[in-house]
C-alpha cells in the first residue's frame, strides 16, 4: 500500500480546521491537526517537512512510520510536532481500517463497552443562567455535565460561551482580553455547585474547569470547598509542567482531578499517573501524537487506575471526536468523553458517522473513522486567523488563561 498522494486542506467553517488527507491503493485516510491559535505552524510542518517524506512509504506501517517523524526530527515533542505526527498516525489508521473494511474500534481491541459516556458544556453569565443550562442539557439525556459560570465582579472568563451548544474562545484579528481575580474565583466557586447540587440532586455527574488558574495550594482549597458536592472532577487545577504540584492539591483533598488537554506525549504525565496525582488523563487524539501514543499513555495509565477523559472541544475536528470515539469504545479504562459540539457548518464540512443518543456516543459501523471531509464546502470557508484569549489578573499582571 504504497503512499501516492498527501494534502493538507486548511478551511474555516465556523473556525479554523487543519486536516491532513493520506491517499493509497485508490482510498485515503483522515487526520486533524488543528491546534487553536497556530494552525498554520502544523500545516506548515506537515506541507513543508512531513509530506515529502510520506510518498512513497508503505502506509501500513504505522508504528514504523510513527517513530521515523518522531526519531528523524531530532528535536522531539511539543503541541506542533506532536499535532503533525498525530494527524498522520490518524489518517494511516483510517486508511488500513477502510482498506480490511471495518470500523477502526475492531482493529483497536474491539468494543469493550456497548456506548461511551460523554459530557457537555453548560455554562451561563451567572448561577441562575447556568441552572438553567445544566437543566437544558439534563433534557437532553447528558448523564454528565460540566458546568462554568460568569463571576461576579470579573467582566470575562473561562468555558462561558456565547449561547449555543458550542464553544469557541478563539477571536479574529487579536487575542481578547480576559481578566481575572482567584479570590473573586474562589468565594463564588462553591456557591455555584452548592446550587447546581440543590436544584439537580446526587446523581447528574457535574464537573468543572479551573482552566490552569489556580496555585497548587489554592487548588487545594477549592477541591476541599466542593468536596460535599461530589464533582466528577475538577479540571485543570494548576498549571501542570511541574507535575509534582500535584502532590500538594491530593494531600488536601479528595475531588478528583484530570488533567492533559495541552500534554503532548507521555512523558507530560507520567509522574502525576505513576504518582496517581490525577483520577482522569485528557491527552487526545490530536495533540497527543495520534491514537498510537494515546494508547501508549492509556495503558500506562492503566496499571495506576487512572482513567482516560479525552479533551473534545469544539476545535478539535470532527475527525478528531470520530478518532476519540473510536479509541473510547475500546480503551479498558475508559472514564468519559468531552463532546463539546460543533457548528452546522462545521458538521456539513466533516459528515460522520457517530451519533449522540440520551447522554451517551457511538463512532458508528462505517469502515475506518467513518468520517469525511467535502473538499469543495471547505473550500467556500477560508482560513480566517484566530487567537485564543489572553488573560491579566486585576493588577495587570499576565496570568494563565
Ligand atoms: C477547554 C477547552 O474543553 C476544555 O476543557 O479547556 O475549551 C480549551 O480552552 C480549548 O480547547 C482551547 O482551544
Ligand atoms: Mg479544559
Amino acid at each position: 500500500m504504497k503512499i501516492t498522494d498527501v494534502k493538507v486542506i486548511v478551511c474555516g467553517p465556523a473556525r479554523n480546521f487543519v486536516t491532513l488527507k493520506i491517499v493509497a491503493d485508490g482510498i485515503y485516510g483522515l487526520g486533524d491537526a488543528t491546534l487553536n491559535g497556530r494552525e498554520l505552524s502544523v500545516a506548515s510542518y506537515l506541507t513543508d517537512h512531513v509530506v515529502p517524506l510520506l510518498i512513497g512509504r508503505d502506509a501500513r506501517r504505522i508504528e514504523d512510520i510513527w517513530q521515523y517523524l518522531y526519531k528523524g526530527a531530532y528535536w522531539r515533542r511539543g503541541p506542533v510536532t506532536m499535532s503533525a505526527i498525530a494527524a498522520v498516525d490518524t489518517a494511516l489508521w483510517d486508511l488500513k481500517a477502510k482498506s480490511l473494511n471495518v470500523p477502526l474500534y475492531q482493529l483497536l481491541g474491539g468494543a469493550s463497552r456497548d456506548a461511551v459516556m460523554v459530557y457537555g458544556h453548560a455554562s451561563g453569565a451567572d448561577v441562575e443562567d447556568t441552572v438553567k443550562a445544566v437543566a437544558h442539557y439534563v433534557e437532553l439525556g447528558y448523564k454528565a455535565i460540566r458546568a462554568q459560570s460568569g463571576i461576579p465582579g470579573l467582566t470575562s472568563t473561562y468555558g462561558v460561551g456565547r449561547g449555543g451548544m458550542f464553544y469557541e474562545p478563539a477571536e479574529k484579528k487579536a487575542p481578547p482580553e480576559n481578566s481575572w481575580s482567584t479570590e473573586h474565583y474562589m468565594t463564588f466557586i462553591p456557591k455555584l455547585f452548592e446550587r447546581l447540587r440543590k436544584e439537580f440532586g446526587p446523581e447528574v455527574h457535574l464537573l468543572h474547569d479551573a482552566h490552569h488558574r489556580l496555585t497548587p495550594i489554592e487548588a487545594a482549597r477549592v477541591g476541599k470547598s466542593l468536596e460535599s458536592y461530589h464533582l466528577f472532577w475538577l479540571e485543570d487545577p494548576t498549571p501542570a509542567e511541574l507535575q509534582e504540584s500535584f502532590r500538594l492539591i491530593r494531600q488536601h483533598t479528595t475531588t478528583p482531578l484530570a488533567v492533559g488537554e495541552i500534554f503532548n506525549t507521555i512523558f507530560d504525565c507520567q509522574q502525576l499517573i505513576e504518582e496517581q496525582l490525577i483520577d482522569y488523563i485528557r491527552t487526545t487524539v490530536v495533540h497527543a501524537g495520534g491514537i498510537s501514543h494515546l494508547r501508549k499513555i492509556a495503558n500506562l495509565a492503566e496499571m495506576y487506575q487512572v482513567r482516560t477523559g479525552s479533551h473534545g472541544a469544539t476545535d478539535l475536528s470532527p475527525v478528531c471526536m470520530a478518532a476519540a470515539l473510536h479509541f473510547d469504545l475500546s480503551v479498558h479504562n475508559f472514564g468519559v468523553q468531552e463532546y463539546m459540539r460543533h457548528a452546522p457548518e462545521t458538521d456539513a464540512v466533516f459528515p460522520h458517522a457517530y451519533y449522540f443518543e440520551n447522554g451517551f456516543m457511538h463512532p458508528g459501523e462505517k469502515p475506518g473513522l467513518g468520517v469525511d471531509i467535502d473538499e469543495a464546502l471547505a473550500a467556500k470557508y477560508p482560513y480566517d486567523r484566530a487567537y485564543l484569549p489572553v488573560n491579566r489578573k486585576l493588577d495587570g499582571t499576565m496570568h494563565n488563561w
